[in-house]
């Protein structure tokens, strides 16, 4: 944190700490406060995620994975022999693998990510498990437009975006990102995506408000973080974790609510709360099947087809444009 990052940046985009400093100042000088969920996942967050996928109450996870298992084969039949596949934000290659085992004739696989080092890594261990497969990682931002790898010529694309990520957007920014992964894939593609589905409140509550206490240390973490990349003064025991379903605008959302009127100090400024007000750090949107083939229908996107689980808990969309 130095004067010299003082205004617009005249060399291109601002390094990636300048970056977080701005967008936490700026979400905690709004009304109402608000942070990035991006935010989250520094090492310790990604790992409480990880924590988080295997509690009994977050049922997302592991229903996409079964209807990965269960359908994987109809997935893959959706998508033209020698494409190359594209996944958007790829994390682990443990739901891909559930595709790939389906997709014999590939002409690469393009994992992106913001995180080389991670991408890097998962790439390795693929080539070794799959030797003949050309595994082809970019390291990008995906809600930006970037350029595929020349190495997949003009092989068909398809698009894979697991995870229900989606749903951390507003309907307009997921329906400007399904745009974007159109333009990105070029004409005539394919897109899988994962989608949570809206269910009884007490179910997605519990799933953001688990017994353990594991998604309140998630959400709780981001302060932590300040704390320590952006010189912030949060005590930790000064918020608690809030999760509720709003119902009107069909997302879980999370908030951090101070438990007194407090300052706090970040990055040499300083913010004041009063007792109860929250930072809302996190919009996990629900759709149906209807309402999200609605919303991909208005990027451009044409319903091909969908998978779910027995109890109608989550969605896996095949889209085409
Ligand atoms: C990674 C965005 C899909 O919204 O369910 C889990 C993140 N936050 N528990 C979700 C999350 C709290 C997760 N996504």
């Amino acid at each position: 944190i130095t004067p010299r990052f003082e205004g617009a940046s005249p060399i291109g985009p601002l390094p990636d700490d300048r970056r977080f400093l701005e967008d936490v100042w700026e979400g905690l000088s709004a009304t109402p406060k608000a942070l990035p969920a991006k935010y989250f996942y520094d090492a310790a967050g990604s790992q409480l995620f990880e924590g988080i996928t295997g509690l009994a109450e977050y049922y997302p996870t592991r229903t996409e994975l079964r209807i990965l298992d269960e359908h994987g084969a109809a997935i893959a039949a959706t998508l033209p022999r020698g494409a190359a596949l594209v996944e958007f934000g790829a994390g682990s290659t443990v739901k891909v693998r559930r595709l790939l085992r389906h997709l014999r004739d590939l002409a690469a696989y393009v994992p992106v990510d913001v995180s080389g080092e991670f991408l890097n890594a998962q790439a390795t261990t693929l080539r070794r498990d799959r030797p003949g497969l050309a595994v082809e990682p970019v390291v990008a931002d995906f809600t930006q437009p970037f350029a595929l790898p020349d190495s997949i010529g003009d092989a068909p694309r398809a698009g894979f975006f697991p995870g229900s990520t989606i749903g951390n957007f507003r309907p307009e920014e997921a329906a400007s990102l399904l745009d974007t992964f159109g333009k990105i894939l070029g004409k005539d593609a394919w897109l899988i995506v994962g989608v949570d589905l809206v269910k009884d409140t007490s179910v997605l509550e519990a799933a953001y408000d688990d017994a353990a206490g594991v998604t309140a240390a998630f959400n709780l973490n981001l302060l932590t973080r300040i704390n320590r990349e952006l010189a912030g003064s949060f005590e930790r025991d000064s918020f608690r974790h809030r999760a509720f379903f709003n119902a009107a605008a069909s997302r879980i959302e999370m908030h951090l609510v101070s438990q007194a009127k407090q300052e706090i100090e970040v990055g040499g400024r300083r913010f004041g709360f009063s007792a109860g007000e929250t930072i809302h750090t996190e919009n996990s949107y629900k759709y149906s099947i209807a309402s999200f083939q609605n919303l991909a229908g208005g990027a451009g996107w044409a319903a091909e087809a969908v998978w779910t689980d027995a109890d109608g808990l989550f969605s896996v969309h095949a889209l085409r444009r």
